[in-house]
């Protein structure tokens, strides 16, 4: 169905031609976004509009002066290497202001192309595209070991600081606006059951063991592209979280999503488990892919670091949910609930296999760097 609105956005950021098909995307989160067709002098062209979430994201400015210079830097990195920047990072347009984003209607948007014969998984089919995924996250982590980080800007403040997480939670059970806490007393003990783990890999940051790097944040599955002939991973999208951070962040909440053996939302908590499989898949392309450029510290946190964004993330859907579902979209009222009870015990599942997924991690590192 066409929509207006989307087509006056188009218009604003200069995009030619006859509108031909615009559909709504559904997947993230966060922001709102919509396919669109354009013909232009007789040859289809096809965009992604996005809505920006300015609840989240409340500066746009430095949310797109991140993405607009990491897409230019990665573009000459892909060049170097003899690959196609235009289907190897995201290409985004300037608005008729010479902006990277546009306001319309009161709503932040931006424009970028889409990147065709290619698809994502929200849910892994099999061992090699996660090993796949898992080459791309640690290539893209490698391209950008040399970006100059003082240029980035902190999208979102204390975004992967878990112990912060923590005292977000305190603060809303205090506030308990929507009266949802008391119901939810068993999660809350889990939550500060572990208040110990929530910090084990800032306090190695502070004490100069472990890096700061630039790092993507999100690396949900979702978050990556797979080219349609070779099913290899090519292009990771969703940019707005790169930040500096700790590489365990990328590797850890890749797990999180992707080794689950069901769906972060699933409710039958049987389904909830760790695939090891499907962690050594991922461990082995990441590890091929940026082994090199981590030190032992990292690489012996690389486990735990599954386990550390699981529970953050699960700490983030309670804390929504006793907020009243103001951060993530949700399509029923115990959704962040039923998200969060699947990431406890995905954490529960990781720490009884934690020695083995450590003892994985030891062997293909002693592959990729012996
Ligand atoms: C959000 O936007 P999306 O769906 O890729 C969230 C991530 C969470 C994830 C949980 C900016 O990611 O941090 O891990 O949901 N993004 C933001 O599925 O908060
Ligand atoms: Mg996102």
């Amino acid at each position: 169905m066409m929509n207006n609105e989307i087509l006056e956005v188009c218009r604003c950021f200069n995009i030619k031609g006859e509108a031909v098909s615009c559909e709504s995307v559904t997947g993230g989160h966060i922001n709102t976004t919509n396919l669109i067709v354009f013909n232009h002098n007789g040859e289809n062209k096809q965009y992604l509009v996005q809505e920006i979430n300015t609840h989240v994201f409340r500066n746009p400015d430095n949310l797109m002066s991140n993405i607009v210079s990491v897409t230019q830097y990665l573009r000459n990195k892909i060049a170097e290497a003899g690959g196609n920047p235009d289907r190897e990072t995201l290409t985004f347009l300037p608005a008729k202001d010479g902006n990277y984003y546009y306001y319309y209607n009161n709503k932040c948007w931006r424009i970028y192309n889409y990147v065709d014969k290619a698809y994502t998984f929200n849910f892994i089919e099999n061992n090699t595209c996660f090993e796949n995924a898992g080459r791309g996250f640690g290539m893209f982590q490698r391209h950008l070991s040399d970006y100059p980080m003082h240029n980035l800007h902190e999208t979102i403040k204390d975004f992967h600081n878990t112990p912060k997480r923590l005292e977000n939670l305190r603060k809303s059970v205090e506030a308990d606006v929507k009266g949802r806490a008391a119901s939810v007393e068993d999660e809350i003990r889990f939550v500060f059951d572990r208040t110990e783990d929530a910090k084990y890999v800032l306090d190695l940051h502070k004490k100069g063991l472990i890096p700061l790097r630039v790092t993507h944040n999100d690396t949900k599955l979702n978050n990556i592209l797979f080219d349609k002939d070779t099913n290899e991973a090519i292009c990771v999208i969703d940019l707005d979280t790169i930040m500096p951070g700790l590489s365990l962040y990328d590797f850890g909440d890749a797990i999180r999503f992707g080794g689950n053996t069901t769906f972060e939302d699933d409710d039958n908590l049987d389904n909830v488990k760790i695939s090891i499989e499907l962690f050594e898949s991922f461990a082995r392309g990441f590890l091929s892919a940026c082994a090199k450029a981590l030190t032992k510290t990292e690489v012996d946190c690389l486990a735990f670091s599954a386990k550390l964004m699981t529970f953050e993330c699960g700490v983030r859907f309670l804390t929504d949910y006793i907020d009243g579902d103001v951060y993530f979209k949700t399509k029923y009222p115990e959704h962040n609930l039923v998200r969060a009870r699947n990431q406890f015990r995905l954490v529960e599942e990781m720490e009884k296999h934690l020695p083995e997924m450590n003892a994985i991690i030891e062997k293909l590192y002693n592959e990729y760097v012996k």
